[in-house]
């Protein structure tokens, strides 16, 4: 085996995004491309060397390729140890269970999450922390930055590794293991939650569910649990095999994408639990028999239910959001006497308040949920909170819910996706928007006042670290409140997301359906940005 010094030079754009960085698969295979951003990180978390790093994605178009190149980087790198989950799959809250429970030093995520994948589709990458947890920014800043000053990287001669036999093997000094992408993972799940308990909801004959792995990395850890652990008929998983172009589909978990799930779910012979994880696995949405449960929704009703699972027996912390995410956590946090914090989008940012005990429980509105278990939000973990919950409450999921919005109220909630819209006409509309905050205060749009408006900064309350220019949030007359925000996750054009919510506490107003509800809303939004002319668009292409 030989040790190589490539000669390189930057190349432009490789600044991570909300969550690592995303192309195009074409662009990450141009000469050196995977390779300076990987030196990149490797440069700036170093010295590696002695250290051991965890290494899987999400089994995409480019995912094998991406883990022999990454494979010869960390041997040339110094790595003493690599753990790699076998044929290269590994989901994102998988990886940040192996890092914890391995104490590794880092770990290497091949993903681009929720968007499709194949040739000329997306491939991403993200480096996860010590902790388990996305990079925080000022690590990811100096990856950046090394990447902008890139002369050389380090490589090894060898042969393509055998990804696909479970065991070690010796490149050099460097000790690599494949190993079982699922029991680390699955046997963290069985120590949290109740399995007898799930296990006679699921085989006792009255109670049905599907959970549509959308043929991304979610199959075979799903089928593990739910149907080998927990007994559930074999069927149960549906879409099971990882595909490395997710079967052609767009393996992000909501109504629209996630359409084969959704049509289980009504009908006679409807199920009466439905779930759905993205691309990575760190993802979910759950249903229930023709009921949608917002994001929002979900993260506050597993806080308001904490302590009927096993794992959380103990109490909460704390819980916290990120800013666009609706209010509803806030009104459990404030039932519980705990504190709720509102964090810039991204998992990055939850990480400090978990490592440090500030929160147990954290969520997105975009289906993300998560606890103090990893540092990733975690698609099936979600999923099987609900089930553990289902099985102590006897009850379906429509009934948690609608009991949840008579005791706290309902904080309706909508995002409207604009997508690939022009970048120029994107970021002008969010400069605009920027510009003009202060005037905005006191005019009126679709008969509501704006209250106040500002541009979204978060100061982390452990390092003090701040983030600024993280969305435009407009508060209405009525108690509601507008976020405009651009994409960092999207790799052609820009994508304008429009987030919308608005609370009701009168128990005869709380079944309404969340477009109609924020109707008024939704109006206010357009003449305040001027969205359709700015986007030339006259509807979303994507409502959540
Ligand atoms: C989106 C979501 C954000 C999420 C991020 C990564 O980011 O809005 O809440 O954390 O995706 O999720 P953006 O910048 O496109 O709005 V995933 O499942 O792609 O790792
Ligand atoms: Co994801």
């Amino acid at each position: 085996m030989k040790r190589i010094i490539v000669a390189s030079r930057p190349i432009v754009g490789q600044k991570p995004g909300t969550s690592g960085l995303r192309k195009k698969v074409v662009e990450f295979q141009q000469p050196h491309y995977l390779e300076n951003f990987v030196q990149s990180v490797f440069t700036a978390v170093g010295p590696c060397s002695g250290q051991t790093l965890v290494i899987g994605g999400d089994g995409r178009y480019y995912n094998r390729e991406a883990i022999q190149i990454i494979i010869r980087m960390a041997v040339a790198n110094g790595f003493s140890r690599l753990l790699v989950g076998q044929g290269g799959i590994l989901s994102t809250p998988a990886v940040s269970c192996v890092i914890r429970k391995y104490q590794a030093f880092g770990g290497i995520v091949l993903s681009a999450s929720h968007n499709p994948g194949g040739p000329s589709e997306d491939f991403g990458i993200k480096y996860n922390s010590a902790n388990g947890g996305p990079a925080p920014e000022n690590v990811t800043n100096e990856i950046y930055q090394q990447s902008l000053k890139i002369t050389e990287y380090l490589t090894v001669e060898a042969e393509p590794l055998d990804l696909d036999t479970l065991g070690s093997l010796l490149l050099g000094d460097t000790e690599i293991e494949i190993i079982d992408p699922v029991v680390d993972y699955a046997n963290l799940m069985e120590s949290i939650f109740d399995f007898p308990a799930m296990s006679s909801l699921l085989t006792g004959g009255k109670f049905r569910m599907c959970f549509d792995a959308m043929h991304a990395v979610t199959g075979p850890y799903a089928i593990e649990i739910l149907e080998n652990r927990l007994g559930a008929p074999k069927g149960t998983v549906i879409n099971s095999i990882p595909l490395i172009d997710f079967g052609g589909g767009h393996p992000d978990p909501n109504q629209v994408h996630a359409h084969e799930l959704v049509s289980r779910l009504y009908g006679d012979d409807a199920v009466d639990f439905g779930a759905a994880s993205d691309g990575d696995g760190d993802r979910n949405m759950v249903l229930g028999k023709e009921f949608y449960i917002n994001p929002c929704d979900s993260l506050a009703i597993l806080a308001a239910n904490a302590t009927l699972i096993p794992g959380y027996s103990g109490g909460i912390a704390g819980i916290a959001r990120s800013m666009p995410t609706s209010r509803a956590a806030d009104r459990v946090a404030d039932g519980l006497g705990l504190k709720c914090y509102e964090t810039p989008t991204g998992w990055k940012f939850f990480g400090n308040l978990l490592d440090a005990g500030k929160i147990t429980l954290c969520g997105e509105e975009s289906f993300g949920t998560g606890s103090d278990h990893v540092r990733e939000k975690d698609g099936l973990w979600a999923v099987l909170f609900w089930l553990n919950l289902i099985a102590v409450k006897q009850q379906p999921v429509a009934m948690i819910v609608r009991e949840h919005w008579q005791l706290y109220g309902r904080d309706y909630f909508t995002r409207h996706d604009y997508e690939g819209v022009n970048s120029e006409n994107a970021n002008k509309l969010i400069v605009r928007l920027r510009n003009t905050l202060y005037d905005l205060v006191g005019q009126e749009f679709a008969g509501l006042r704006v209250e106040s408006a500002d541009d979204f900064a978060y100061q982390d309350p452990v390092d003090h670290s701040t983030s600024t220019t993280q969305g435009i949030r407009i508060y209405l007359s009525n108690g509601g409140r507008i976020v405009f925000r651009l994409s960092g996750t999207g790799t052609e054009g820009a994508t304008l997301r429009v987030y919308f919510d608005c609370y009701q506490d009168d128990p005869d107003l709380v079944d309404q359906d969340p477009q109609h509800a924020l109707t008024n809303l939704i109006n206010a939004a357009d003449l305040i940005a001027d969205i359709t002319r700015s986007t030339g668009r006259s509807a979303p292409d994507v409502i959540t």
